[in-house]
Formats: C-alpha cells, sequence, structure tokens
C-alpha cells in the first residue's frame, strides 16, 4: 500500500465536540473497523461506542497512546483532544499540557510509526488583539493573550517543525467557534452560539456571557467536517501551508443570532451579562480572510447564517419533541 493512503485512523478526543461527529464521517467513509475513537475519561455515547472501536487514552501519557496505535496499527491520528480557552484560563498548566505535551507525544510516534498523516486543529485563538481584527490574513500577527492561544501557536509551528525537519506531514486549519446539534462543546468561548439553539428550543430564553455586538468568525459543523476531511485528502504538492489554514464561512454578533433565531421563534428573550470570557472574545478577530485554504486545496463553506440558523431549528427541535434534549 502506497504512503498516501489511510487505512487505519485514530481519532482522540473523539468524545468531544468535533471529534464525535468526525468520527462518524470518517467511519461512513473508511469503515467502522477502520476508525478507532478514544477519549479519556467521558463514557461515549452508545452510537460512537457501539458503531466501532472505542479505546480509553491520556495523550498526555505517551505509552497509552502507543498501546493503542501498536494494537490497531494506526497509520492516521486526528487530534482532538484540547482544552479550550475558557477553560483554559481556569486551568492554563493542564491546556499546555494536554495541547502542548499531548500533542507532542502524537508527533513523536507518528514520526517513530513512519505514519500517513497526522491532522492537529488550531484555532481563531492563536490571533490576538495586535492582529487585523478584520478579514484577518492568513499571514499576520500572532500574539495570543491566552493560554489556549499560546498552544495554537506553538502547536502550529510544532506540526511544521515536524514536517520539515522529519517529513511527518501534518495538516492542521485554525477554526472558527464550531456550531453543532449532537455533542454540546465544552469549555470554549463561543460555546454560547450553540447554548442559544438549546436554551430557545426549551425555554424561550436565553442569558448570554458576551456582549450583543460581540461579533466572531464561526462555522457550522457540517463545513467544519468537510473542511477537516478534504484538507487530509488534499495533494500535498500543492500545500504551500502546512498546520495554519484560516477556514472561514460566517461571523456575526451575538445579537444578530438571537435576531436571526427570533424570526422563527418570535417569543425568544436575550439578555446579556457578559463574564470572563469577553476579554477572550474581543482579543480574537471578528472575520477572517480564508483565501489561502480556497486556492490551495479548494475550501468552500456551504452554510450561512440563515441557513444554518434553519437548520439548527429544525434538528433540535425534532429532538425536543422526541424528548431527547
Ligand atoms: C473556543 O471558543 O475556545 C473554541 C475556539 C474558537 O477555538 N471554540
Amino acid at each position: 500500500m502506497a504512503k498516501n493512503e489511510m487505512k487505519k485512523i485514530l481519532i482522540t478526543g473523539a468524545v468531544g465536540q468535533i471529534g464525535s461527529e468526525l468520527t462518524t464521517a470518517l467511519r461512513k467513509k473508511h469503515g467502522n473497523d477502520n476508525v478507532v475513537a478514544c477519549g479519556r475519561k467521558t463514557k461515549p455515547s452508545d452510537k460512537l461506542f457501539n458503531s466501532g472501536p472505542f479505546e480509553y487514552v491520556d495523550i498526555t501519557d505517551k505509552d497509552s497512546v502507543e498501546k493503542v496505535v501498536k494494537k490497531y496499527d494506526i497509520d492516521t491520528v486526528y487530534n482532538m483532544a484540547a482544552i479550550l480557552s475558557a477553560v483554559g484560563e481556569e486551568k492554563p498548566l493542564v491546556c499546555w499540557n494536554v495541547n502542548i505535551n499531548g500533542m507532542y507525544n502524537i508527533l513523536e510516534i507518528a514520526h517513530e510509526y513512519d505514519m500517513v498523516r497526522i491532522f492537529v486543529p488550531s484555532s481563531i485563538a492563536a490571533f490576538g488583539p495586535e492582529t487585523p481584527r478584520n478579514n484577518t490574513p492568513n499571514e499576520t500577527i500572532l500574539k495570543p493573550k491566552t493560554m489556549y492561544g499560546v498552544t495554537k501557536v506553538a502547536g502550529e509551528l510544532l506540526g511544521d517543525y515536524y514536517f520539515k525537519r522529519f517529513g511527518v506531514d501534518v495538516r492542521g486549519i485554525r477554526y472558527p467557534g464550531i456550531i453543532s446539534n449532537e455533542t454540546f462543546p465544552g469549555g470554549g468561548t463561543t460555546d454560547y452560539a450553540v447554548e442559544i439553539f438549546y436554551e430557545a428550543i426549551k425555554n424561550k430564553k436565553y442569558t448570554c456571557f458576551l456582549k450583543k455586538d460581540t461579533t466572531l468568525p464561526m462555522m457550522y459543523m457540517p463545513d467544519c467536517i468537510k473542511g477537516t476531511v478534504d484538507l487530509m485528502q488534499a495533494d500535498i504538492k500543492k500545500l504551500k501551508h502546512h498546520c495554519d489554514f484560516n477556514m472561514a464561512s460566517m461571523s456575526f454578533s451575538a445579537g444578530e443570532l438571537a435576531a436571526e433565531i427570533k424570526k422563527h421563534i418570535p417569543e425568544f428573550k436575550v439578555d446579556y451579562k457578559p463574564d470572563f470570557r469577553q476579554a477572550i472574545a474581543d482579543s480574537w478577530p471578528e472575520s477572517i480572510d480564508d483565501s489561502v485554504a480556497r486556492k490551495e486545496w479548494g475550501w468552500k463553506p456551504s452554510y450561512d447564517l440563515s441557513s444554518m440558523t434553519r437548520d439548527m431549528l429544525e434538528v433540535l427541535g425534532k429532538k425536543y419533541k422526541e424528548g431527547k434534549l
């Protein structure tokens, strides 16, 4: 088999918001038995557990990763295990340990086992207050003020280093806030944009932890999964970048999202009580320029604010009626 073919895939952080849906998508594409889902502690959903192999792995413990890599003959890793921005400010050392030491273990194992490809997510958190806030370019000032952001910049550099120095094919995207309806996000600053939908459906009211006019780049999960899989399949000869692709689809303020939901649920009420996450959001861009991803691997999103909102309310509304929310 050519080194280019991904035949046995490991997903760390598979119980998390992106990891869980990525696991489903990759199992559909590559076959259930070829995609090993890993979590550290959290019990996987029945869907995740019953659809293919599941293992408990702590990425900060190299041996535990290596055991699973050997057991399944893994050649590709999507390293989705991470501590996000808000929890990262509460527990900066844990954030560094998981996001950097954990990632380092994955890269070392990839190098030792001559793996085909590794995915390492970055984030809009790699940017900081000195970065141009609108249409933020791919190449720009990276001086984040959160520990999460520091680990994202260091992670991009580490991934690029492993590519250049050891030839490990590491790829990564700077994710915006991801909106989804399957697994709840945990510990991020953009989480409000998911919570608001659940509360709109369940209680018709929501207290937002960011100010009404706070605008951030966001993306609907189907686009996030498509972009991630497309980058991993892109022809390496066309990639000039590796671990630091801007990827955009929509930007909106908390107030604009509330107004969009109100079009469907007119009685929905939102009030705003900003907490410590406001300062994190204020240090991030409002919109980003993803022309590099479009050019190098053909990135193109499908959802905007209105189509994402309609779909979120439809999916969650159905779950609510079935007593599953
Ligand atoms: C967070 O809010 O921390 C994440 C992110 C933008 O990386 N969703």
